[in-house]
């Protein structure tokens, strides 16, 4: 056997609360949810921290293998606000797929509408039931607003069968998340969605916590010297989240 045999839950998908069953349907129905003050402030002002010296290194508005840059970031693996809606919705077998990040400078224009994979879609998914599951959680740390620019959504997007459209074209259904620092906005990643124009004087930031079933490829690597730290260190879960499981 390749892997560890007490990684592996013994349920794909445990027992959920009514609250918790409510947040599923809604999430299988528009494809988002937004989990208001999932970080406390204090929590805010450090990754802000974190993030401000990363980006200082870096002089990237995109941050790849964001667990690589700083440990400050590492309790974002298992955050159980976040940790505990995915497992209600992906089950229990769920690593990361990526971890990034994105400062968005002033004088940024608006991203064009995308989705994060490039696999077909069909709303009725496989005969088998699967579908290019996967949910992108994002922290925002600074409030959202219309000068440094929404989060923007097409609910119920991420189960249409064709691609969105070339740029950013206004949809009638479209939403503009203004997010509040400490906020977390978790997406399908075929959700229609982009971040709208800096206009603002100041950096707008957010971290992007990207997780999928532990059977599926992930994006990064996952071996640098931080997270082959945390994975030997840390407690079942967390080994699976990073990648413990290998070929099956
Ligand atoms: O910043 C946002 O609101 C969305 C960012 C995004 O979709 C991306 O970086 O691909």
């Amino acid at each position: 056997m390749a892997y560890e045999q007490e990684l592996v839950p013994p349920h794909l998908n445990s027992a959920l609360s009514a609250a918790q069953e409510r947040e599923v349907e809604f999430f299988r129905h528009w494809g988002y949810l937004v989990v208001e003050q999932a970080i406390t402030p204090p929590e805010v002002a450090l990754l802000r921290e974190a993030l401000d010296e990363t980006f200082a290194r870096q002089q990237s508005e995109f941050i790849h293998q964001l667990l690589e840059q700083d440990d400050r970031f590492a309790f974002l693996i298992d955050h159980q606000p976040i940790l505990s809606r995915i497992r209600a919705l992906l089950g229990t077998c769920i690593q990361l797929h990526s971890a990034t990040a994105r400062v968005t400078r002033p004088g940024t224009l608006d991203q064009d509408w995308h989705r994060d994979g490039p696999w077909p879609m069909d709303f009725a998914g496989t005969p088998y039931g699967s579908l290019p599951g996967q949910i992108n959680c994002a922290y925002f740390l600074d409030d959202l607003n219309p000068e440094n620019g929404p989060n923007m959504i097409v609910p119920g997007s991420h189960r249409v069968p064709f691609r969105p459209p070339l740029g950013h074209p206004t949809f009638p259904d479209e939403k503009k998340v203004f997010a509040r620092a400490g906020d977390v906005v978790m997406f399908d990643g075929w959700l229609y969605h982009r971040g709208g124009a800096n206009n603002s004087q100041a950096n707008r930031r957010g971290c992007f916590m990207c997780y999928q079933n532990a059977w599926m490829k992930s994006r990064e690597p996952f071996d640098g010297p931080r997270v082959t730290k945390l994975r030997e260190t840390g407690p079942p879960e967390r080994q699976m989240l990073l990648g413990a499981v290998g070929p099956w």
